[in-house]
C-alpha cells in the first residue's frame, strides 16, 4: 500500500505520527517551520507555505501550550487560490521542550515540539554553569527528548579551563555526551555532524551569544541565519529573534533559538538543581525503584543524606524539584483544581490569621 506521508519522513515524520494521525479527509498534513504571531510557516513535500489557525481551532484553544509551535505537525487545509492554508488540527506531540510561562500557573511557554535531541550549547569560555546545565537538562528529560551538550568557544580557553569544565560535569553524574567546539578552528565540528542523523530533530537552546546560529551556520555551510562576525569578544550582534526549523544538506532537522535568559523551573538561581544529578544516579541503588526518598526501607539517597554524602538541604531541593516536574505533567484540569486548593488553603491561612 502507498503511504501518502512518504516524503514527510525527511521532515520528521515517524511511525509514531502515523499510527496517531486524525486529520479529516480534506486536510493534509504538514510541518510547523516557524511562527509568526498569527501567522505559520508550514512545511510539507511540496515545499514551504503560509498558514493560520481556523477561528475555531483558535476558539477552543487558548493556551499557549495548545497552539502549534515550530516542530509539531498540523492539519492543513489547502484551497487553490488562497495564499494561506487553514489548519485544523494539531497532531499529539511526542516530545516536547516547554517552561512555565511567568505569573500563570497552567500555562507552558513552548520551545518546540518533536524534538529527538535538545543540544544544550554552553561557551566555555564565560557562560558554562553547571547549575544552569543541570536545569536544561531536568527540561529535556522532562519533555522525552534525549540531549547533548555542547561547550562552544574553545579557542578562547586555556585547554585546563575546560578540562576543569569536563571534569566538573563528570562530577556531577552527567552523562550525556560532551562535545566541545570552535566556530572559529572547527574543531569538534566533524564529530557533532557525525551525530546528526537525517530525519532527527535537533533544537539548539543555551544563553544569548554563545554561538548557536554561528554554528548552524557551519552547518549549514552558508550564511543563512544572521550572526556577528567572528570575533573574539564573544558579543552577539546579531542576536537570534526567531525560532526556526532548517534541513541540512544531509538530512537533519535543527531549530535555531533566541538565547535565553531565565526559564521556569524554580528560576534561575534558586540552586534548585544543584545536586539533582548526585542524587538521581543514587536512587538506581534504592530498594524500590519507585522510590520517592522519603522514608522507604533500603532507600539509597537517605542512606547518604545519614552518612553525610548528601546535605539535606541538597534532598530538600530535590523533593521540590520533584514535586515542580509532577506539576509540570498534571493535566490542565488538575492543575485548575489544585490551583483552587491553593486558593482556598491561603484563605484559610489569612482566615487563621485574622482569628488570631
Ligand atoms: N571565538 C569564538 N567566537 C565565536 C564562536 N562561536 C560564535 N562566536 C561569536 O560569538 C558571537 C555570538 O554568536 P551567535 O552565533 O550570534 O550566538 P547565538 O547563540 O546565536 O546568540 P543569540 O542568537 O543571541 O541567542 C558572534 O560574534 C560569533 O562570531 C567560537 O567558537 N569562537
Ligand atoms: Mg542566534
Ligand atoms: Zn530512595
Amino acid at each position: 500500500m502507498n503511504n501518502p506521508h512518504e516524503e514527510l519522513y525527511a521532515l520528521g515524520w515517524s511511525d509514531w505520527f502515523e499510527q496517531r494521525v486524525t486529520c479529516e479527509p480534506a486536510d493534509t498534513v504538514a510541518r510547523v517551520v516557524a511562527v509568526d504571531r498569527d501567522q505559520l510557516l508550514l512545511a510539507d513535500q511540496t515545499g514551504q507555505f503560509r498558514a493560520k489557525l481556523s477561528g475555531s481551532y483558535r476558539h477552543r484553544h487558548q493556551l499557549a501550550q495548545e497552539r502549534p509551535c515550530v516542530g509539531d505537525w498540523v492539519c492543513v487545509e489547502r484551497q487553490d487560490g488562497d495564499d494561506h492554508g487553514v489548519i485544523h488540527g494539531c497532531l499529539e506531540r511526542r516530545t516536547s521542550l516547554h517552561r512555565k510561562s511567568a505569573g500563570h500557573s497552567i500555562e507552558l511557554q513552548m520551545i518546540a515540539a518533536n524534538v529527538d535531541y535538545v543540544v544544550i550549547v554552553q561557551s566555555c569560555e564565560w557562560d558554562f554553569n553547571l547549575k544552569r546545565l543541570e536545569r536544561y537538562l531536568v527540561m529535556v528529560r522532562e519533555g522525552g527528548a534525549e540531549p547533548y551538550i555542547l561547550l562552544t568557544k574553545t579557542d578562547l580557553v586555556d585547554p585546563a579551563v575546560l578540562a576543569a569544565q569536563l571534569d566538573e560535569i563528570a562530577a556531577a553524574g552527567i552523562t550525556a555526551p560532551i562535545l566541545p567546539l570552535s566556530n572559529v578552528t572547527h574543531e569538534g565540528l566533524d564529530r557533532l555532524m557525525h551525530h546528526l542523523l537525517p530525519g532527527k530533530t535537533y533544537c539548539f537552546v543555551g544563553s544569548s551569544g554563545v554561538g548557536k546560529s554561528t554554528l548552524i551556520n557551519q552547518l549549514i555551510g552558508r550564511q543563512r541565519m544572521e550572526t556577528g562576525a567572528v570575533s573574539g569578544t564573544g558579543e552577539g550582534r546579531h542576536t537570534t529573534v526567531r525560532r526556526e526549523l532548517i534541513r541540512l544538506e544531509g538530512g537533519a532537522l535543527v531549530i535555531d533559538n533566541p538565547g535565553m535568559r531565565e526559564f521556569g523551573i524554580l528560576g534561575a538561581d534558586s540552586g534548585i538543581g544543584d545536586s539533582y544529578a548526585a542524587i538521581s544516579a543514587l536512587a538506581s541503588a534504592c530498594r524500590f525503584r519507585d522510590c520517592s526518598h522519603t522514608d522507604e526501607p533500603g532507600c539509597a539517597v537517605l542512606a547518604a543524606v545519614q552518612a553525610g554524602d548528601i546535605s539535606p538541604e541538597s534532598l530538600q531541593n530535590f523533593h521540590k524539584l520533584m514535586e515542580e516536574s509532577r506539576f509540570n505533567d498534571m493535566s490542565y484540569a488538575e492543575k485548575r483544581k489544585k490551583d483552587r486548593n491553593f486558593g482556598r488553603y491561603i484563605k484559610s491561612v489569612k482566615r487563621d490569621l485574622r482569628d488570631d
